[in-house]
């Protein structure tokens, strides 16, 4: 008889916590999706890893959809309270305006600390997104400057150099704690 399906391997599970791990230590979280297939691309436990952080939702490769598809999204999902970013991380269209909204997003937190007393400190964040979404050129294109390697292809494996953080993470968790990954 076949061996039972692990469905839940050791290295997701491994990754999963790498993921709250890291999320712990960062302010807001720059969630990237592919504006092709927004619901496809979104993972079903994302919700529930960031609870209660700052949360920038960012449609990309707008380039690859059509104006009217762009619309009915941002309908579909601001009828559900959702703010969406369109942005082409490649030629940088829509980055000012999410950079606009992370700042005033940066801002909040930063108000908040000193409000609670804590001492001031760069703003911490992260973007998350399935494999190729987009996530190195838009790091780049925030930063205006070639911070990471962004190529198309199957992206970086291992673990990385700087933190030492799984670099795939099961795809999920990268940027935001060592240029390296
Ligand atoms: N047409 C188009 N191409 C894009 C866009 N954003 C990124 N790309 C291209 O898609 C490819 C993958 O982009 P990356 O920035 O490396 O994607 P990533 O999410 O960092 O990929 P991994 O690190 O492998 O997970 C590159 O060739 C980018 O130039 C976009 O908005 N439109
Ligand atoms: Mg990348």
């Amino acid at each position: 008889m076949a061996p039972p399906i692990q469905w839940y391997p050791g290295h997701v599970a491994k990754a999963e916590r790498a993921l709250k791990e890291h999320l712990q230590r960062v302010d807001a979280v720059i969630e990237l999706r592919d504006a092709r297939i927004p619901l496809a691309s979104a993972h079903p436990q994302m919700a529930q890893w960031l609870a209660g952080k700052a949360r920038l939702l960012v449609l990309n490769r707008v380039d690859s959809i059509s104006s009217g598809d762009r619309r009915e999204w941002q309908d579909w999902f601001r009828q559900r309270g959702e703010v969406v970013y369109f942005t082409n991380a490649q030629d940088g269209t829509g980055v000012a305006n999410l950079l606009k909204a992370a700042q005033a997003v940066g801002e909040q937190i930063t108000a908040r600390r000193q409000a609670r007393g804590m001492l001031p400190r760069p703003v911490r964040a992260v973007t998350l997104g399935f494999p190729n979404v987009g996530k190195s050129a838009l790091i780049n294109r925030l930063l205006r400057r070639r911070a990471v390697e962004s190529a198309n292809g199957r992206g970086s494996r291992g673990n990385c150099g700087g933190c030492g953080c799984p670099r795939r993470l099961n795809c999920w968790i990268r940027r935001g704690f060592c240029r390296r990954c």
